[in-house]
């Protein structure tokens, strides 16, 4: 990508002195160019979480996302293997938990572990478990370092603006101070296992730190409704809610306001539903189970639900405030 807006904090050009890193262009559908900047780095470790990563998205997109997501994971293997770098490479492969497709008929009942079956529900899911598995598959037949971590959602204030976590803080935070009247979602009753990307990634790191390659679990273990999300995020802000209808037809309105700065009009609508955010096959619940990671790596998450989204929450207040600040 050429917005390099999430890394100008830390970027410093190529052109100076020691800089931190340096930017190459990639793609992942072009096997040259991958095996190009596998020659040039020499990297001691690779961190593939290149993806086409929107579940929705990928039903409209299921040829490209293949492309990137299983046979992207494939040409940086390959690359590895056919440079020789076997032996000094690692690759850390981002699996998901989208792999476990949360029937609710499973066995597991929405709890995973790295003994779980997998059920992939969308091209997305489908597409990373041939990652996964091409990954291991590496690993067994050429000896390689190569690790999957399954993780669960990983969200942070610098998360896509489309999925659900930051669509909805930074809805609220519009609301809030009267930039945006209501947010529309889809499906409020599924239930994902919310953590924060800062404690994912240095468990991303701890993994390829780790005396044997192996798959690992990435979660907290606490499931969450998209309802809950909603209504932590407006509590942020001292702003009550309750939902009335069902289905198609639900809504919610507020109830109270406990903040001076953030006081709306008592029964203002601020949700609805619209059919287009549902998915043509729907994962219930996503839960996982992560001892594995705590037993053997010693890894803690150091947020809760409700530090990750207080935090997103009072980014995306700051981000508007700014924003309309400088127009
Ligand atoms: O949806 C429901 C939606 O798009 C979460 C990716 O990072 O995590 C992410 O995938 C849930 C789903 O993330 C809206 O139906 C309701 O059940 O935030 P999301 P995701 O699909 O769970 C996994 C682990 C990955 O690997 C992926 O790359 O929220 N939902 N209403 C909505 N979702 C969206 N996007 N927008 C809505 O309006």
């Amino acid at each position: 990508s050429l917005n390099t807006q999430r890394i100008d904090h830390i970027y410093e050009s190529p052109q100076i002195k020691n800089p931190k890193f340096i930017l190459h262009y990639g793609d992942l559908t072009d096997s040259m160019n991958i095996t190009k900047i596998i020659q040039q780095c020499k990297p001691d470790e690779i961190y593939n979480l290149g993806a086409m990563s929107h579940v929705k998205v990928s039903f409209d997109t299921p040829e490209y996302t293949a492309q990137v997501n299983a046979l992207g994971t494939l040409r940086i293997l390959e690359a590895v293997k056919l440079l020789g770098l076997e032996k000094k490479t690692k690759i850390y492969q981002a699996s998901t938990s989208e792999l476990y497709g949360g029937m609710s008929e499973n066995k597991n009942k929405g709890c995973y572990n790295e003994s779980s079956e997998f059920y992939p529900r969308s091209p997305y899911g489908v597409a990373k478990l041939y990652g996964f598995w091409i990954t291991k598959n590496y690993r067994e037949a050429y000896n390689m370092f190569v690790c999957n971590g399954i993780l669960f959602n990983h969200e942070s204030s610098r998360r896509g603006e489309t999925f659900v976590t930051r669509k909805i803080t930074r809805a609220v935070a519009q609301i809030a101070l009267g930039i945006k009247d209501k947010i529309y979602l889809g499906n409020l009753d599924a239930k994902r296992d919310w953590g924060h990307a800062k404690d994912y990634v240095r468990m991303m790191w701890m993994i390829l730190q780790s005396e044997h390659a192996d798959d690992w679990v990435i979660a907290t273990g606490v499931g969450k409704t998209v309802r809950d999300f909603l209504v932590n995020a407006f509590l942020v802000l001292g702003i009550h809610i309750k939902f009335e209808g069902s289905g198609l037809d639900e809504k919610a309105y507020v109830t109270h306001c406990t903040k001076d700065e953030y006081k709306l009009e008592i029964g203002k609508e601020v949700l609805s539903i619209d059919p287009n955010y549902f998915r043509p096959s729907e994962v219930d619940t996503l839960i996982g189970d992560p001892t594995k990671a705590k037993e053997k790596l010693g890894w803690f998450p150091k947020y809760s639900f409700e530090s990750l989204i207080k935090e997103m929450v009072i980014s995306d207040v700051k981000l508007f405030k700014d924003h309309y600040r400088a127009v």
